[in-house]
């Protein structure tokens, strides 16, 4: 297990950094029993979308949703890498699920901060995070990363082909947390495997 410093210093030399073993067996189990609550409801109140996927599920505003949402925002091994990141005081701008089945293509390549339309390179403005309540695989759809990207001078697009660079899947297995500062450019995988991420 690497340290909250040791982390800060993936994040700052490759973009992103990946913490094994950072969420509980037993929360683990409580999201996915949630998540699985939430299907039964019902579909999302969003439509899906090209940038989104057509065979990736997806719930926003999930604070609306169970406690155990709470939890998972404040939880303080992550919480404690993001301070090391973004600085001591910061925002929950937004909290959601992806979940991609099988037969999804590749999201496009985007940054997550793009949004604030500021001339890089800039100061962390986000530093998100990506829960594996499942095994990420290359084959099930592991989020792509573009290593060292989060130092690219100035954004090419807002969205690019998910071949537009060289990526590397974050593959890790359940119950990691995966670190992605909002300069670096990712974009969920294809799932070509027969099992849901
Ligand atoms: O689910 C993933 O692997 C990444 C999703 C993502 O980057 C996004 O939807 O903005």
């Amino acid at each position: 297990m690497l340290s909250v410093e040791e982390h800060v210093s993936e994040i700052e030399a490759n973009g992103f950094s990946i913490a094994q073993g950072m969420i509980p067996d037993d929360l683990c189990d409580e999201i996915i029993e949630e998540l699985t609550r939430l299907e039964n409801i019902g579909p999302p109140a969003l439509p899906a979308n090209e940038f989104t996927g057509y065979k990736t599920l997806r719930y926003f505003d999930l604070l609306n949703e169970g406690e155990v949402w709470q939890r998972v925002a404040t939880h303080e091994p992550m919480v404690e890498v993001i301070r090391g990141v973004l600085g001591r005081d910061m925002l929950l701008s937004t909290m959601g699920s992806a979940t991609i089945d099988p037969g999804e293509t590749a999201q496009a390549i985007h940054c997550d901060d793009q949004l604030y339309e500021m001339a890089r390179p800039h100061k962390h403005l986000v530093c998100n995070t990506m829960w594996a309540l499942s095994d990420f695989t290359e084959a099930n759809g592991a989020t792509r990363l573009v290593p060292g990207s989060h130092k690219f001078p100035d954004y090419a697009d807002v969205t690019l082909p998910p071949d537009a660079h060289e990526t590397i899947p974050a593959e890790m297995p359940k119950g990691s947390i995966c670190f992605v500062v909002g300069t670096c450019y990712h974009g969920g995988g294809a799932n070509v495997s027969d099992e849901r991420r």
